[in-house]
């Protein structure tokens, strides 16, 4: 199938191309499973040509434990497989849609995507290494060539209760290996946590007894105001609560009658309650239904039919609520790198109907 391939690799829409930035065209959104190939990139540094060899990538697990470890990767397959949903979103996913402007790649809603991983839990690694007490965090270490001169590298840590909890190391992707440009042999994932929590090419799990401190911890995938300093905002964790709509597409002319709205909602480690949807801008909101499957992690993909009558403008807009009662904001609190951007009115969708 040439043709759908060619469509396919068009489909992404590339922010930049070293380091590789590119966001999930809105068509592969509508899919419970985003597929490899159309998944989004985001990259701090420039990607590595080929694969490492296997037989040399080694996993080291050292600091705060009684016994340190060194895996192969035979070693990795050879312990109890784990298969979770989990959806991945970049902290800055939706920043681009922020009515005040903020610094950061351009993102409209496509740095996210719903995959099935398979692995291994970081717990079973950790329990052969003995923690010790004194263990508060878990800092993960990737092989890829830092950008800059400054040649600072992407180490990120998390708490040592969600690497206890629900985070996995995963391999596969979909069904596939880890494709080199995700991770490629292996990624942590915290799940239901932003994509800055899962660190791609893994090779150093270091416990700690604090956070890691460095320019990826305390400069950035922080909440903060101007004039504050990075370091005293709040480290950008879970995925918030938010709805996307994904069909039809801005600014999309339509022949009245019925259309059908698509969209995905998601909340990291929570799960979505509801889904309602707005056709005229806000005033009166109806019940969307679900379709596809509900496992924990994952987004839910939903549905609503609208029987457009009047012609002219019409503002779409979608909202969620989660199992415990909380409801997305209309519109999003701003911070200097736009993070966690889930305001209702900032992803409505204005389609024509002619
Ligand atoms: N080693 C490493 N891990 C990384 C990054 C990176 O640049 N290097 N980028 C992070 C960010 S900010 C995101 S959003 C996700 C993106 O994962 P993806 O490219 O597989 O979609 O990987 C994360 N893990
Ligand atoms: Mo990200």
């Amino acid at each position: 199938m040439e043709m759908g391939r060619e469509k396919t690799e068009k489909a992404m829409r590339i922010m930049s191309a070293n380091p590789l930035n590119a966001e999930t065209a809105k068509e592969h959104l509508r899919s419970w499973i985003t597929a490899n190939s159309v998944f989004f990139d985001r990259n701090q540094g420039a990607l590595m040509e080929a694969p490492i060899d296997i037989s040399q990538w080694r996993l080291t697990v050292t600091g705060e434990v009684g016994k340190e470890l060194l895996f192969s990767f035979d070693d990795i397959l050879r312990m109890p497989k784990a298969i979770v949903a989990n959806t991945l979103e970049c902290s800055g996913n939706g920043r681009s849609l922020l009515k005040e402007k903020a610094s950061g790649n351009p993102w409209t809603i496509g740095g996210v995507g719903n995959a099935v991983w398979g692995g291994v839990w970081l717990k079973d690694l950790l329990k052969k290494a003995e923690v010790k007490q004194s263990a508060r965090h878990v800092a993960f270490e990737g092989f890829d060539k830092p950008a800059g001169s400054a040649g600072i590298k992407f180490v990120r840590s998390i708490p040592i209760e969600k690497a206890l909890s629900s985070t996995l190391l995963a391999y596969e992707m979909n069904g596939e290996a880890l494709p080199l440009k995700h991770g490629y042999p292996l990624r942590g994932l915290a799940l239901g946590w932003t994509g800055a929590n899962c660190i791609k090419w893994l090779t150093g799990i270091t416990l700690l007894d604090a956070p890691f401190e460095g320019f990826f911890m305390d400069k950035v995938y922080r909440i903060f105001q101007k004039e504050q300093d990075p370091k005293t905002g709040e480290v950008v964790t879970r995925i918030a609560l938010k709805c996307i709509i994904t069909q039809p597409l801005v600014n999309e002319k339509l022949p009245g009658g019925q259309i059908v709205v698509l969209g995905a909602a998601y909340c990291g480690e929570r799960s979505i309650e509801r889904v309602e949807v707005s056709v005229d801008g806000g005033q009166t909101w109806e019940q969307a239904s679900f379709i596809g499957p509900n496992e924990p992690y994952a987004w839910r993909q939903w549905q609503y039919v609208w029987d457009a009558r009047a012609t002219g403008a019409h503002t779409i807009m979608a909202r969620a609520t989660d199992s415990e009662g909380n409801r997305q904001p209309d519109r999003a609190g701003w911070n200097v790198l736009g993070y966690g951007n889930n305001g209702v009115e900032e992803h409505a969708v204005v389609v024509e109907i002619v």
